[in-house]
């Protein structure tokens, strides 16, 4: 692959994409890599994603302006077709998906991190929906997701002006839970740029979710998922469900009995997912 980095590190994958010199916009290629990266993750090993981009200074800085500029309107819809396939094949993917967002997150860049379960960012983070500038709309689900994660109010008013938010706004209206920056030593001198502290961050919530029970964590993000798209009898009748299919599995058993023992020296097991 040109544009896609994947690296398992034990329970945890992490996606780069690597398309610096055009601050990882996404044309189709970076798509169609995205999504063939997907489908091989190894989901009986990895239990979380992370999603970043290369470099320093940009997450995405949204779909490729260039690409899309000659598109004709059947080519135009194909193009947001792909993006959008492989936006929701990252929402529904089985296991959870923290954008670790280091930089610019515009345009498509902000939708494909409203696409993962969890956003963190390093400081230089840069949000905005930009593209009524551009003369089009939101095409990656922005005027879907934006909305419900930070409020119709909000979305309308980012949408409409078209104006970027820096991290600590985004912080502020719930875009991103939490913002990192570099750390330096007493002299002031960079010991590790916000980046590495970004991702080293995504990487230890990544671990921390990969050492619970992945069936429960899988069934949580089904739940809170879909759940959403109903009524609350509803949901909670999807709840039980997905409640009720932890039990008699190995972990269920495992993760009560642990509990239950009242041997304080045991060491807990890992996890085995069955
Ligand atoms: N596309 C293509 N190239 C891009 C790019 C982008 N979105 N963003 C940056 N680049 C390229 C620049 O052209 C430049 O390339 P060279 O000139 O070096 O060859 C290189 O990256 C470095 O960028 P700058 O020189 O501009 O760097 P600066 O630091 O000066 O500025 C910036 C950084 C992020 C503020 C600026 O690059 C910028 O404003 N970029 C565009 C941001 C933007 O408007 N993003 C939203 C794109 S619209 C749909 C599906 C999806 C979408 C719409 C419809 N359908 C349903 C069909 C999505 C739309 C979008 O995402």
């Amino acid at each position: 692959m040109e544009y896609i980095v994947y690296e398992q590190k034990g329970q945890v994958g992490v996606i780069t994409i690597s398309r610096e010199k055009a601050l990882n916009a996404l044309n189709s290629q970076v798509l169609d890599e995205l999504n063939e990266c997907l489908d091989a993750v190894n989901l009986d090993e990895v239990r979380a994603l992370v999603l970043t981009g290369a470099g320093q200074k940009s997450f995405v800085a949204g779909a490729d302006i260039g690409e899309m500029s000659t598109l004709t309107k059947a080519e135009g819809e194909a193009f947001g077709k792909k993006g959008n396939d492989v936006f929701r094949k990252l929402e529904t993917f089985p296991v959870p998906v923290i954008a670790a967002i280091n930089g610019f997150a515009l345009g498509g860049g902000c939708e494909i991190s409203m696409s993962c379960d969890i956003r963190i960012c390093s400081d230089n983070a840069v949000f905005g929906q930009p593209e009524v500038g551009l003369g089009i709309t939101p095409g990656f689900g922005g005027t879907q997701r934006l909305a419900r994660i930070v409020g119709v109010g909000m979305a309308k008013q980012m949408i409409y002006t078209g104006r970027n938010i820096k991290a600590a706004d985004a912080l502020r209206i719930g875009l991103v839970n939490e913002v990192y920056s570099a750390e330096v030593d007493a002299e002031g001198n960079v010991v590790k740029t916000a980046q590495e502290v970004l991702l080293a961050a995504a990487e230890k919530m990544a671990v921390t979710i990969a050492k619970n029970a992945p069936i429960a964590v899988r069934n949580c993000k089904k739940a809170i998922n879909d759940g959403l798209d109903l009524d609350m009898d509803q949901a909670i009748v999807l709840e039980e469900k997905l409640f009720g299919d932890c039990f008699e599995t190995e972990d269920q058993k495992y993760g009560m009995a642990f509990f239950l023992d009242k041997n304080k020296e045991k060491v807990k097991e890992p996890f085995k997912n069955c």
